[in-house]
């Protein structure tokens, strides 16, 4: 069915913001923090594959590709707002005020990795597909209801669509205009599964015409385009005017995770190539260029702090001991219960755990 939700785009492939409007709201601290915040995740992203690589972390799920839509709509939150992040957004949560060093701890199986720091309402990563969302949903009235004027962020990718969790989500906060952005994040693939096999709509944003909410398509790698579309939506939000599901369109240039191999299902040079026309930090500096933002001396300062601050949290991750495999079955409910006692049991065997 033909449905028109166009892309949004405020800048384009050779970083030119043509609306003038928009253009006198982006200032040259404002574009130089996303560029900041961009290298400093993409270096973490590209520093957490190569740990695991070592053996240093486990399973990593990387987002190289993805750091525009990471950084414009966790720049766009209020510090009091709710995060509910998959397993692919550390880069928005440690944009939003999460710790690398417990980010990276949650890479290595430890509890710690869930906990953030300061009392930020970040959700530990949603790793069972879709399941966020309704949590989001809830966190957002629970705010509503109490009166104040927090909103939640929930993120999820094009497979989270096919869960009932997205569609029971987005029915639920639409009825009780909950202050809720469901982000999702097109990245074209849910694992080795292509969009085109995942639905028939022919976009993830006309999806929220069955709800009754505004849906909005953005160009997922224009951090402009995404900041200022979360901005409007989280106002929308704050103001009684319930969600909005935004559809990032964007890529991932490397594996689905560090256990996958995307050679397998699809062409991983093509895709690399898609960097010169796409990077979302290559448009970005683009842009700076051309408003003589462009200062290689402050961008090798960015780097470098960055990566002194990644070092860090690598150094501090280590010290501490290695993750306990009984974890799993023992935060499960917050008393024991037989059959995960069973499971604990029969799994601490297996792996000469013993018990
Ligand atoms: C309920 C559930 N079913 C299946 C899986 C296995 N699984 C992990 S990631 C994934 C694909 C999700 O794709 P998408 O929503 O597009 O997010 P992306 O990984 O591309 O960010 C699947 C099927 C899971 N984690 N949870
Ligand atoms: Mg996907």
């Amino acid at each position: 069915m033909k449905v028109d939700f166009p892309i949004i785009q405020i800048m384009d492939e050779q970083g030119n913001v043509a609306e003038p409007s928009v253009k006198e709201k982006i200032n040259r601290d404002l574009a130089l923090e996303f560029y900041k915040q961009m290298i400093r995740i993409r270096l973490f992203d590209r520093k957490a594959v190569s740990l695991q690589r070592q053996g240093r972390i486990g399973t990593y799920a990387p987002f190289e590709g993805q750091e525009a839509s990471h950084v414009g709509s966790a720049l766009a939150l209020n510090s009091d707002d709710w995060m509910f992040p998959t397993y692919r957004e550390h880069g928005a949560a440690f944009v939003f005020g999460h710790s690398l060093r417990n980010i990276l701890l949650f890479w290595n199986g430890r509890n710690e990795g869930c906990v953030p720091p300061n009392r930020k309402k970040i959700f530990p990563p949603g790793i069972p597909i879709a399941t966020q969302i309704p949590h989001a949903a809830g966190a957002a009235l629970a705010e509503k209801m109490k009166g104040t004027s927090c909103a939640a962020i929930a993120y999820f990718g094009d497979g989270a669509t096919s869960e009932g969790d997205f569609h029971e989500g987005l029915n639920f906060a639409s009825v009780t205009k909950a202050p809720v952005v469901f982000f999702n994040q097109n990245n074209g693939y849910a694992i080795s599964v292509p969009i085109e096999k995942q639905t028939n709509s022919e976009t993830i944003a006309q999806k929220a015409i069955a709800y009754g909410i505004p849906g909005v398509r953005i160009d997922g790698n224009d951090v402009f385009a995404v900041y200022f579309e979360t901005l409007n939506a989280l106002a929308r939000a704050r103001s009684g005017g319930g969600p909005t599901l935004i559809e990032a369109v964007t890529w991932r240039y490397g594996a689905h995770t560090t256990a996958d191999d995307p050679s397998k299902y699809r062409d991983q040079a093509e895709s690399h190539k898609k960097r010169e026309r796409i990077d979302p930090i290559l448009r970005l500096e683009r842009f700076l260029k051309n408003e003589g933002y462009f200062d290689a001396e402050l961008f090798k300062a960015f780097e470098d702090e960055a990566s002194a601050e990644i070092e860090k949290a690598v150094e501090d991750m280590e010290q501490y001991p290695p993750a306990n495999p009984a974890d799993i079955f023992d935060y499960v409910f917050e008393k024991p219960v037989w059959p995960i006692e069973k499971q604990k049991r029969d799994y601490l065997q297996l792996i000469g755990g013993g018990m």
